[in-house]
């Protein structure tokens, strides 16, 4: 590791002291301890309001108070006494605040009142709601055809909001739905609604007690799933196998601990024994599981010869599935020096992770953004389901497909019709059940968006939530194209950058954060999200709102609406007076809602269901389908420009300990050993004196691509780091000018903010400024 005073090792355990500690300095600096503890306590239980943290569900009879450091954080963040008023924005002009780290301006506090930009004199100034509502109307109702607008939503809207939104634009004219969801698990939906005719996760909580083997592939729950360690824990506890595949050894994979164990974290833990740690290349994931798979149809056929007990379920494969012989063809033609070379692992290595897959009755395979966020995603999400389906690993206890989702309500946005491609029934039930016409073009994924504004062929940007303009890839143009629209709007708690990078109108409308009391004019409202295994249950916020200002999100959206839509057969405010009657509509056209709020009764809420898990499979055929792709042929084929240059590495982007998205809470990745800063650039140590550098070396990241444009990031510190050769890792959001917009996933649009090949140079002095800074 480098001698560098920001750079230590960790030798704590994940989730453990450590993570009490960062929880407490969190908690001190956010000035209203009490309050938070307060709204803490009542943290994913019944009759408490939902974590904000992320999309794990929990034991719904559990009644344990339930956080993690996630959690604290979140709430922490959200209730801060910290305050962005009127005299705050006429304090900084736009291009003052531009001039902030991303860092400083969510820490100036939670944003009061709803504000209008002023391009003259480039200040935010305050308007009243009802003004705001006419200025949005007027702008989406000038368009000269409601294609023209795009209509962002970030996870973390409600099913309530989602719903009323989508209600909204659906009703305005578009299908325009770019969605955080685009840049994160759309891979997984697409994978599996292929092969198993549903999108989403089959397995629910109570699966985690009985597998036998759980793999965690890309994914890093130390940091973004920390309530996904306990039950890991307890399945190393019992004898299953924990088997994970992640290039960087991750501190939370390595140990399991949690901090309600107060006198385990006292002994740091023991190392289990039963786990197994596979370090894939980037993107190589496909390439290790067709190599499982190769063995197992070896052993299958040693074991036909030899009379022995089968390996496949053979059962399940012909009662449930149609394709195999394909696949089968597929694995037999893909060769031993394809998947070595491709995985990055040794024969050796996949005959291990093969066997502990065999061994085990019940396998649950776990994935995130390793997977999702490469070309080949979808296909690598199928051959996950393809292993899974050899050994009958779906739709029986214990066992089954789990992406993980990352925003707390990401998946029940998208039940709701957050959805840029709609499904045929959706829209008509929604045409039956409103008596409108609603637009049948499929509309704008995020990527969609963003081309259309560069091409000012959209013009009205309006975002519920989240920070478009650092979440998404190739930052600078990304930003140039927001800037061509005639409005943009957010609806926002916190300040971000989004908000500066402006139209030539803009408004940010803040709202009810979800720890808050959300009061309307029938009285205290709960709003509902479903978690990654289809659990959907009400949340009721607990604090005092920060300022009187404030809107919920579905009333801001009904406002929105009412202005735009005029005399219409929706009474949105009527809706917004009760948010049961929102649910009433939902349980009216969306399957699994029906007696919704009576469901919302029960204790942890209800099961959504899911046909895959029952063996029901929605396909075409009735079946579920093997998918018989080849592996890519090379993997770093878009990575040699037209100059023919070559990378020195690949990249991949990833999440510090101390930020959600591209919230940053603070500058520390404790488990990852960095502090008090985020430009570092995690290599080899070998690969680093290779490149003729040495740790603590400043360096430039220049991305290459084949449309010859520079996108450079400048001053990041070279961190030797215990990781596979030939690649690199760094923080999101500050690399996102790297990502080129048109690199994208196969079919899904993703950017591939794992996989992007770069060149290094070392940093002129003048160039030491963090590059986030200064866009
Ligand atoms: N604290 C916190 N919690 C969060 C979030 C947050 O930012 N902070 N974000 C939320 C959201 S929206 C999401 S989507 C999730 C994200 O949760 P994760 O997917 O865990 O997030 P990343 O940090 O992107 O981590 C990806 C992991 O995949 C590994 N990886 C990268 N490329 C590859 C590959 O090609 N193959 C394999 N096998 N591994 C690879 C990386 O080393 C890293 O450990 O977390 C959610 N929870
Ligand atoms: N390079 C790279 N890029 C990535 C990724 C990556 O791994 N690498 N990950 C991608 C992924 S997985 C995702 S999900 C996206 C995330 O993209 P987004 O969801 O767009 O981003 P967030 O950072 O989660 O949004 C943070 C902002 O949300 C607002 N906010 C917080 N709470 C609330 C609320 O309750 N209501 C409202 N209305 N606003 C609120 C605050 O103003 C805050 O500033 O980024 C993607 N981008
Ligand atoms: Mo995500």
């Amino acid at each position: 590791m480098s001698n560098s005073d920001n750079i230590k090792e960790y030798s704590g355990p994940a989730a453990g002291w450590g993570a009490l500690k960062g929880v407490t300095k969190a908690w001190v600096s956010s000035k209203k301890p009490i309050k938070n503890l307060r709204a803490m306590l009542k943290t994913n239980q019944n009759h408490g309001f939902d974590c904000p943290g992320c999309a794990w569900g929990d034991v719904p009879e559990n009644h344990m108070v339930k956080f993690c450091e996630n959690g604290a954080k979140a709430v922490n963040w959200e209730s801060t006494g910290r305050l962005v008023t009127p005299e705050f924005f006429a304090k900084h002009s736009v291009a003052d605040l531009l001039k902030q780290s991303d860092y400083w301006l969510e820490y100036q506090g939670r944003i009061t009142h709803p504000m209008r930009y002023n391009a003259q004199t480039d200040h935010y100034v305050v308007v009243s709601w009802d003004d705001a509502f006419e200025l949005v109307a007027k702008h989406l109702n000038d368009l000269e055809s409601p294609n023209q607008a795009e209509f962002y939503t970030s996870g973390r809207a409600s099913n309530e909001a989602a719903y009323i939104y989508q209600l909204f634009v659906r009703a305005f004219g578009t299908n325009n739905f770019p969605d955080c969801s685009n840049m994160c698990h759309e891979a997984s939906g697409q994978g599996m609604s292929s092969t198993i005719g549903v999108g989403k996760g089959t397995v629910v909580f109570d699966d985690f007690a009985k597998a036998d083997a759980i793999f965690v592939i890309g994914q890093n729950p130390g940091t973004n799933h920390p309530r996904m360690l306990e039950p890991l824990r307890e399945a190393v506890e019992r004898g299953a196998q924990v088997v994970c595949f992640n290039p960087l050894k991750e501190r939370g994979l390595e140990r399991f601990q949690h901090p309600q164990r107060p006198f385990e974290m006292l002994s740091n833990g023991a190392e289990p024994t039963n786990t197994a740690y596979f370090r894939p290349a980037l993107g190589g994931d496909m390439a290790a599981m067709r190599g499982i798979a190769k063995f197992l149809l070896q052993w299958e056929r040693e074991a036909q010869a030899a009379g022995k007990a089968p390996i496949f379920d053979h059962d399940f494969l012909q009662q449930h599935t149609t394709g195999l012989d394909a696949y089968l063809t597929e694995v037999d033609a893909t060769s031993w020096a394809h998947i070595v070379e491709q995985s990055g692992l040794s024969i050796n290595d996949i005959q291990l992770a093969a066997d502990m897959y065999v061994r085990a009755e019940r396998v649950i395979m776990c994935w995130a953004m390793g997977v999702t966020q490469h070309k080949h995603s979808v296909p690598t999400v199928q051959e996950i389901v393809n292993l899974q389906l050899l050994r009958g690993n779906v739709g029986k206890p214990g066992a089954g497909l789990s992406p993980v989702r990352g925003h707390s309500n990401v998946q029940g946005d998208r039940t709701m019709g957050i959805d840029e491609q709609p499904p045929e029934w959706f829209l008509d039930a929604i045409e039956q059940r409103f008596q409108f016409k609603v637009p049948r073009q499929h509309g704008h994924n995020a990527v969609q968006a963003i081309q259309a504004m560069e091409e000012k062929r959209a013009k009205v940007f309006i975002g519920l939530g989240g920070n478009f303009a650092q979440a998404t890839p190739d930052s600078h143009r990304t930003h140039a194209a927001m800037k061509n629209c005639d409005l943009t709007v957010q609806i926002s708690t916190k300040l971000n950058r989004s908000h500066l990078i402006t139209g030539k109108d803009a408004l940010i409308l803040p709202c009810l954060g979800r720890t808050e009391i959300d009061r309307q004019a029938e009285g205290q409202q709960g709003i509902t999200v479903e978690d990654t295994f289809s659990m959907v249950h009400i949340s009721f916020g607990q604090l005092k709102p920060c300022s009187k200002e404030l809107r919920s999100e579905p009333a801001i959206l009904a406002g929105m609406a009412k202005a735009t839509l005029g005399n219409h057969p929706v009474d949105w405010e009527d809706l917004i007076a009760d948010y049961s009657r929102i649910r009433d509509l939902i349980a009216d056209t969306i399957p699994g809602f029906a007696d919704f709020n009576k469901n919302l009764q029960k204790p942890g809420g209800f099961y959504l269901g899911n046909a895959a898990a029952t063996r029901q499979w929605r396909t075409p055929t009735g079946k579920a389908q093997f998918a018989a792709a080849p592996l890519p042929k090379q993997l770093i084929n878009q990575t040699v420009t037209d100059k023919g240059e070559k990378p020195d590495l690949i990249l991949q982007t990833l999440r510090s300990h101390d930020q959600y998205n591209t919230t940053l809470y603070g500058l520390d990745d404790r488990y990852r050993g960095v502090f008090g800063m985020r430009e570092v650039l995690f290599v080899n140590a070998e690969e680093i004196r290779r490149l003729g550098f040495q740790s603590g070396d400043k360096v430039d990241m220049i991305s290459l691509w084949e449309d010859g444009v520079e996108r450079k990031v400048k001053g990041f510190e070279l961190v030797a780091y215990d990781m596979p050769t030939g690649q690199a890792a760094a923080y999101y959001p500050e690399t996102n000018p790297l990502v080129p917009l048109e690199s994208y996933g196969d079919g899904t649009f993703t950017p591939t903010s794992k996989f992007i090949a770069i060149k290094l140079q070392k940093s002129e002095p003048d160039n030491l400024i963090a590059s986030y800074k200064s866009h």
